[in-house]
C-alpha cells in the first residue's frame, strides 16, 4: 500500500516482526491534516490486523515527530465546520482501539497534536532534541485532541495547566522528568533503541502483551478497585493459554521459552 503522507515498512526478521510508519509532510513539519490521519489510522489498522506483525513504532522526522494539527487547513473553519466534521474523533478512536503496543519515537518538535498523538502512544522515547508543547493557546484555542486530558494525567496538574496555559515548550530532559517519556537517547539511537524495544516485546506471548497493554490503559479510566479486579479477572484468563504452560515449564527447566500464541 502506499500512502501520500505516511511511509511504512516492516522491520526485523524474527517470527514478529514491527511495523513503522513514519510520518512524512516535510514541509509542514509533518502537520497533521486531514489525508495523513486517514493514512495513520490506515497503516494502524492494517498493522493491528497483521499476524506477523507484533509491535508498531511511530516516527517522524529529525526536526519534527509533528508540529500539530494542520493550521493552514483550520484557519478557513468556522464553528460548524469544526463540530459537524469528525476530523478530530475518527483517527484517534482507531488509535486508542489498536491492540498491540504502539511506541512513539520523539525526535524535533512534537507539538499540539503533535504532543497529542505521541501520548496516545503506550511508550514515548525521545531523542534529546524532542521538545514537547501544547501551544493551542497561542492560536486562539486549545487542545482538541486530548491534551487537556492525557497531559495532566502524564505530568500532573501543575506542569499541564503551566504547557497549556502558556504554550511554552519543554525539551526531552524535562519531558522525563516530569514523566511524559520512559527514554532520552541521543538522536542518532532513536530508531534503534526504538526498534530494539518493539523486537523485545515481539518476542513474548501476543496474548499477555495485550492484556497487559489493555490493564495499564484501565489504570487511566477506572477506580483503582475496578482497575485491580479488572486486572485479576485478566491475570486469571492467562492461566488459560498455552503460552503460559510454556514461559513457566521454560523458566523451571533453565530453557528461554518458544512463544506461540500471537
Ligand atoms: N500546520 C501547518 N503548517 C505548519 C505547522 C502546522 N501546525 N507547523 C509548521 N508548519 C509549516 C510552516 O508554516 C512552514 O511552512 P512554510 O515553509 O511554507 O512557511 C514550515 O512548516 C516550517 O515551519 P517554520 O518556518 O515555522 O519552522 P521553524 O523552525 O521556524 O518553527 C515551529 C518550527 C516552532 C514548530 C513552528 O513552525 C510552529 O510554531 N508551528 C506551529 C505549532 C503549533 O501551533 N501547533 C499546534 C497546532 S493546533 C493543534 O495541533 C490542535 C490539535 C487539535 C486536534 C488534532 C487533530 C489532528
Amino acid at each position: 500500500m502506499t500512502y501520500e503522507n505516511i511511509l511504512t515498512e516492516l522491520r526485523g526478521n524474527g517470527p514478529l516482526r514491527t511495523g513503522l510508519v513514519t510520518l512524512h509532510r516535510p514541509k509542514q513539519l509533518n502537520a497533521l491534516n486531514d489525508t495523513l490521519m486517514d493514512e495513520l489510522g490506515a497503516a494502524l489498522k492494517a498493522f493491528d490486523a497483521d499476524d506477523t506483525v507484533g509491535c508498531i513504532v511511530i516516527t517522524g522526522s529529525e526536526k519534527a515527530f509533528a508540529a500539530g494539527a494542520d493550521i493552514g487547513a483550520m484557519a478557513k473553519w468556522g464553528y460548524m465546520d469544526v463540530y459537524k466534521s469528525d476530523y478530530i474523533t475518527r483517527n484517534w478512536e482507531t488509535i486508542r482501539s489498536i491492540r498491540k503496543p504502539v511506541i512513539a519515537a520523539v525526535a524535533g518538535f512534537a507539538l499540539g497534536g503533535g504532543c497529542e498523538l505521541a501520548m496516545m502512544c503506550d511508550i514515548v522515547i525521545a531523542a534529546d532534541t524532542a521538545k514537547f508543547g501544547q501551544p493551542e493557546i497561542k492560536l486562539g484555542i486549545i487542545p482538541g485532541a486530548g491534551g487537556t486530558q492525557r497531559l495532566p494525567r502524564a505530568v500532573g496538574k501543575a506542569k499541564a495547566m503551566d504547557l497549556v496555559l502558556t504554550g511554552r515548550m519543554m525539551d526531552a530532559a524535562e519531558a522525563e522528568r516530569a514523566g511524559l517519556v520512559s527514554r532520552v537517547v541521543p538522536a542518532a539511537e532513536l530508531l534503534d533503541v526504538a526498534f530494539a524495544a518493539a523486537q523485545n516485546i515481539c518476542e513474548f506471548s501476543g496474548p499477555s502483551v495485550m492484556m497487559a497493554k489493555e490493564c495499564v490503559n484501565r489504570a487511566y479510566e477506572s477506580p483503582l478497585s475496578e482497575g485491580v479486579t479488572f486486572e485479576r479477572r485478566v491475570f486469571h484468563s492467562l492461566f488459560a493459554t498455552e503460552d503460559q504452560k510454556e514461559g513457566m515449564d521454560a523458566f523451571v527447566a533453565k530453557r528461554k521459552p518458544a512463544f506461540k500464541q500471537r
